[in-house]
């Protein structure tokens, strides 16, 4: 796959190869790959350009204001109670397919292809939506607790995407530094009958780095990494599009 400093490509498994022009490149630059493969994640703040944004801005907030988005997919509160805290809106692209087209996306998978090589598709997308004013967080977890497929197909990159500024008063990101070589924790659900799991025993989580960034940027992880958000204390919605982006394989690689 050719990849130009200003231009992406990115054949996503099929014959054909998309370009965009604009923005950065569908590569990562080497000391960003160095400092994902030491440390299972990393975060690219110049990830959009501001035509990138308006772009996956208004897609999202289509979806998000579908009034009858409860009857077209899954939608459910990852606090495990019936409050919509947390709202996690399953498979956005299945009804925007459009989402697949824009340039952040289609900038990942080239990112990912350059990665692990070609043939990458997506495995999971997801947006999650925290509403303001909202001491829910999004529990400490590893992505590879929800699937051992997902420990042993680990030429997957998880991309979160945020549609406004990040800190740590809205529930940006934190991930802990090198967890991704570590094992895969005992995990228990959020709350009894809960899909949504948490690791019961945090006493890493001091060591954990918070990922402030602007909207566009492109926060990624690989499956162990340890992960968690915090509290939306702000006075606006916290929107994340998150998508999980595999290159089938049998043979397990970090990075
Ligand atoms: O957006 C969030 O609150 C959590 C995101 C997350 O856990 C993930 O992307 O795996």
């Amino acid at each position: 796959m050719g990849i130009f400093s200003n231009t992406i490509s990115a054949g996503a498994g099929k014959d054909s190869v998309h370009e965009v022009q604009g923005g950065r490149g569908g590569d990562l630059r080497a000391e960003e790959k160095r400092f994902l493969k030491d440390n299972g994640f990393l975060s690219v703040a110049d990830y959009s350009t501001p035509a990138d944004l308006d772009e996956l801005r208004g897609l999202i907030n289509q979806i998000l204001n579908d009034h009858e988005l409860a009857q077209k997919t899954t939608v459910r509160d990852l606090t495990g109670q019936d409050t919509l805290a947390i709202r996690e809106i399953v498979s956005p692209s299945k009804l925007q397919p459009k989402l697949l087209e824009t340039r952040v996306y289609r900038r990942a998978m080239a990112i990912t292809e350059a990665l692990f090589g070609p043939g990458a598709s997506l495995a999971f997308d997801h947006i999650i939506d925290k509403p303001p004013h909202n001491d829910k967080e999004t529990a400490w977890h590893q992505d590879s607790a929800y699937s051992s497929m997902l420990s042993l197909s680990a030429k997957r990159l998880h991309w979160w995407v945020p549609i406004q500024d990040v800190d740590e008063n809205n529930g940006c990101m934190a991930y802990v530094p090198g967890s991704h070589r570590g094992p895969r924790v005992k995990h228990v659900p959020v709350a009894p009958g809960a899909h949504t799991l948490k690791i019961a025993d945090t006493d890493f989580a001091d060591k954990a780095h918070y990922c402030a960034v602007p909207a566009g940027a492109a926060c990624m992880h690989l499956p162990r990494t340890l992960h968690y958000t915090g509290p939306n204390r702000s006075n606006a919605p916290r929107v994340a599009w998150i998508f999980q982006i595999v290159v089938r394989s049998k043979i397990p690689q970090w990075v």
